[in-house]
């Protein structure tokens, strides 16, 4: 039900011959729709871009399982729980994809980590949020995913190669999570009314974090031009962010749920749907690290770190051991 954001159309060609020759050649990849492979030229500022992007991306992933798996061990029952171990393990599996594509850029994972714990880069928004009721795990699924598909189907299509093709089995997951949160959130609103209200309370706190999380308007974007040029972003902010609500809108009213915006109301004119005011203020907040799960998820990455380091050790000592190992046996044959 995503796919049909994958055809776009942002990118600003400029005048190629204008440029000095020896500056053609990338942006004219770029138009050709050329994939850029690690082995490529490109543009120091180009690799810049995608080590931030890729990275923040990766840690997302890692640190959106932590809001999730608060609820494994109170999940309401072993179907669901089933369910959502193996939704947290593919969120793990995403951010391996990803760190993976951004070591193809000169980076290594240990370098993202301790870039990630100094503070110096940056994670979803939407994941220094706190998972209060198991309603809020339907809330995430349908919304967080819903959001992160619609903006992760353009990345398909990006023009780093290794970033596009590790999005594509990332999207396909991402769509089974969506389907697994809009399931959570049907079985709750066809409950009691215990359980309908708990399904409003999760969309009332869930939905303008999700707004949000398509980042600033396009006029407080500073990356937003640039990478256009690039095609790494295929979409804008405000572009992804109205077919989010476009999308959502419908579904919440199948849902028998009501949208906590006062200001929602459908244009015949746009064929949009218009929707109030986003409260920057608190969006930039939480991405200065002032959100109310800030301080606690880096504590939790944190300590996984430390409490991993004998395993990364061991491996390292097991890796060397092969290796020398088959160093003796081609010296002996
Ligand atoms: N949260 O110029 P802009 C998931 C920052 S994981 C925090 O528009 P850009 C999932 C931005 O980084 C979802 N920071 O930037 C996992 C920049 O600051 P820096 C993650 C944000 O890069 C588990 C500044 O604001 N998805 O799907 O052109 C379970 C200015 O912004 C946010 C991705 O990472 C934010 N929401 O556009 C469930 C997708 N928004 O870096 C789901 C890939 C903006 O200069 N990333 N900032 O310090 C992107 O598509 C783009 O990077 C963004 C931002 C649209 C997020």
């Amino acid at each position: 039900m995503y796919a049909q954001m994958v055809d776009t159309g942002l990118a600003k060609v400029e005048d190629l011959d204008a440029l000095p020759p020896a500056e053609r050649a990338f942006p004219a990849r770029i138009d050709a729709d050329v994939k850029i492979e690690p082995q490529d030229d490109m543009p120091e500022a180009y690799r810049r871009t995608l080590v931030r992007q890729i990275q923040q991306h990766a840690h997302s992933e890692i640190v959106g399982m932590l809001p999730e798996g608060n609820w494994v061990t109170r999940a309401p029952s072993l179907k669901r729980k089933a369910i959502l171990m193996a939704k947290i393990q593919d969120e793990a599996g995403h951010g391996l994809y990803l760190y993976s594509a951004a070591e193809t850029l000169g980076v290594s994972r240990d370098a993202m980590t301790g870039d990630l714990l100094a503070g110096k880069v940056k994670y979803s928004s939407i994941f220094n949020y706190p998972t209060l009721t198991w309603a809020d795990i339907g809330a995430i699924g349908w919304l967080v995913d819903g959001a992160a598909i619609m903006n992760q189907i353009p990345l398909c299509r990006c023009s780093y190669g290794p970033y596009a093709r590790a999005m594509i089995r990332i999207c396909k997951e991402e769509s089974f999570h969506q389907r697994q949160g809009f399931d959570i959130m049907m079985a709750m609103c066809a409950g009691t009314p215990a359980q309908k209200a708990m399904a409003q309370d999760a969309l009332d706190r869930w939905w303008w974090p999700s707004v949000m999380m398509f980042g600033p308007s396009d006029a407080q974007s500073v990356h937003s031009a640039q990478s256009a040029r690039w095609k790494i972003k295929l979409l804008s902010n405000d572009e992804l962010r109205q077919r989010f609500v476009d999308q959502t809108v419908p579904q919440a009213e199948y849902l028998g749920l009501r949208i906590p915006d006062a200001d929602l109301a459908w244009n015949p004119e746009r064929g949009h749907y218009d929707f109030g005011a986003i409260d920057w203020d608190e969006f930039y907040a939480v991405i200065k690290g002032h959100g109310p799960c800030n301080r606690e998820r880096i504590e939790v990455r944190r300590k996984a770190w430390d409490d991993g380091a004998w395993v990364r050790e061991a491996a390292l000592a097991h890796a060397a051991k092969r290796a020398a190992r088959t160093d003796d046996a081609a010296e002996a044959a």
